[in-house]
């Protein structure tokens, strides 16, 4: 009996061993809070999805969501770049502070460990959080070793459990890294990466073009891997090269792993697609099931996967107790580096919607996403206009759970009324971050004139409308929604009302 009793508690041992985010015990209070599932999609634009208006793209999976749930018509992420919208995302603050822009591959980790992030604050509420697919802020202190523990990184920042993409998918090195270990590794063939100079012997994009399943820009046309060349040079790591096309299978396996371990105590799961960045490079399952080349068809899989998650719930009867977000880091964009037709098979599908920009953009396409929140115990389907933005998750969910927020949180508003569609009062007041600032204030929109050294070279040979201009801009979104008619000139008064509100609270200080 006494033997059988250590074999039984070595077993529970050793099945927690591998996966340390299983939550030990949960008291009955615990049990009662509800799990949290964002699903946070990459350069997914407002009129993208059915449900915003997309017809020549069909995504039944997101569109059940809106329709159980609530759609948001003016919420925002907080920049119209990725890293900036997912430090927001995450920290609660906006990404000017930290001067947060996009990252190459090899940076380090940019948000600060001491801090009580989102997911630490979900921590202490009791929660098991996980993150799984695009990271793109950083890992490690100075320059990563890859063979080595890459640490600190997600699981540092909040997260019990976490299998990355460490930056995005046009970026070397092109593994996964699950709790600081690179996947699949071997200690015979160590990986090093490059964002200078030629390392290694794989052929480049430049050298090969005859290699590739699409050719790109200078930009991405570094190491090829799978067929598609990179931003940046990989050498060795050969036995932990990712395969593009079965990336949402492996994400969503470890996605449902870890639900399954959580399933008896809350969990926060930050669903984090590399879908639609590019390189698109949809599953052959999903190849033309749209008109609209690879950008489409990843649409497609990326639907699927929320279905498929969205079942899993459902299975093992959590749907109800669960609240699921989904939503986009920023605004599309059809070429972002590689030929793979988007451009050419758009016909009359607008990523935008209504609205002007993209992508990169200040104007609202850069930052207004197509946002959904569902929870089916508490949240009856409904249309929300509610102003909010991303950064307010934090506070907002913060308050759900019954925790203090921390004083340098200083932009995370609580806006939890407005996200659960009790009203659709959201924010006063919002920063929009693009190359430049603006700042909406109800139906106006003010865009700071911006100084040139903030736009990154390589824009300038793209088909982008960034909506830099040496002067002011104003809108009234309320009859101009596309942001056409500039009132700059003729409300002067307004102008300096709004850029004198805007910078004070650039300068509202952290330094409490
Ligand atoms: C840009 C890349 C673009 C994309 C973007 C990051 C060039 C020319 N362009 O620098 O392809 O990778 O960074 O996208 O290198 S994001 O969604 O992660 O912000
Ligand atoms: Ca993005």
């Amino acid at each position: 009996m006494k033997k059988l009793l250590i074999v039984f508690i070595l077993g529970i041992f050793f099945s927690c061993q591998d996966k340390k985010d299983q939550k030990v015990s949960s008291t009955s209070e615990e049990k009662r809070k509800p799990n949290i599932v964002l699903f946070y999609v990459d350069d997914l634009g407002y009129g993208d999805v059915g449900c915003y208006g997309a017809t020549a793209v069909k995504t039944p999976n997101i569109d059940k969501l809106a329709a159980n749930g609530i759609k948001f018509t003016d919420a925002h992420s907080a920049a119209a770049t990725c890293t900036p919208s997912r430090y927001s995302l995450l920290t609660g603050n906006y990404a000017f502070r930290n001067d947060a822009k996009i990252l190459p591959g090899d940076a380090p980790l940019l948000i600060d460990t001491s801090k009580i992030t989102m997911p630490k604050m979900l921590q202490n509420a009791g929660y098991a959080t996980a993150v799984v697919g695009k990271w793109h802020l950083g890992l490690g202190i100075g320059q990563v070793d890859w063979n080595q523990k890459i640490t600190p990184g997600a699981n540092e920042v909040g997260f019990d459990y976490s299998y990355l993409i460490p930056a995005t998918g046009d970026r070397v090195p092109t593994i996964f890294v699950e709790n600081g270990k690179a996947v699949n590794l071997s200690t015979d063939d160590p990986l090093t990466i490059s964002y200078d100079h030629i390392i290694g012997n794989r052929p480049t994009g430049l050298q090969h073009p005859e290699l590739l399943k699409y050719k790109a820009d200078r930009q991405h046309s570094k190491t090829i891997v799978n067929g598609i060349s990179r931003i940046g040079y990989m050498a060795g790591g050969k036995s932990a090269e990712w395969v593009d096309e079965e990336i949402p299978f492996v994400l969503t396996d470890q996605a449902k792993g870890f639900i399954n371990r959580n399933k008896e105590n809350p969990f926060f799961l930050y669903y984090s697609f590399h879908d639609i960045h590019v390189p698109r490079a949809p599953n052959q399952k999903f190849q033309g099931k749209t008109d609209l080349g690879p950008r489409g068809d990843a649409i497609v899989q990326m639907d699927y996967v929320v279905g498929e998650i969205v079942k899993q719930l459902e299975q093992l009867s959590l749907l109800e107790e669960t609240i699921i977000i989904f939503t986009s880091d920023n605004g599309p964009i059809l070429d972002d580096g590689y030929f793979d037709k988007a451009e050419e098979l758009i016909g009359d599908h607008k990523p935008s919607g209504p609205f002007r920009g993209a992508k990169y953009s200040i104007y609202e396409a850069g930052t207004r996403m197509p946002t959904i929140l569902s929870w089916k115990a508490n949240v009856e389907p409904a249309e929300s206009k509610a102003l909010l933005n991303q950064v307010d998750l934090y506070a907002s969910i913060a308050s759900l759970v019954d925790q203090d927020i921390p004083e340098y949180i200083i932009d995370s508003e609580n806006h939890l009324d407005a996200w659960l569609g009790k009203t659709q009062k959201g924010r006063e007041e919002m920063i929009e971050e693009g190359f430049t600032l603006a700042l909406r204030d109800g139906q106006w929109k003010y865009i700071q004139p911006f100084t040139t050294q903030n736009k990154p070279a390589w824009m300038a040979n793209k088909n982008i409308e960034s909506g830099l201009m040496s002067k002011a801009q104003l809108f009234n979104l309320e009859n101009d929604i596309s942001e056409e008619n500039n009132l700059a000139e003729n409300n002067p008064d307004l102008v300096e009302k709004m850029e004198e509100s805007l910078q004070m609270l650039i300068d509202k200080s952290q330094d409490k």
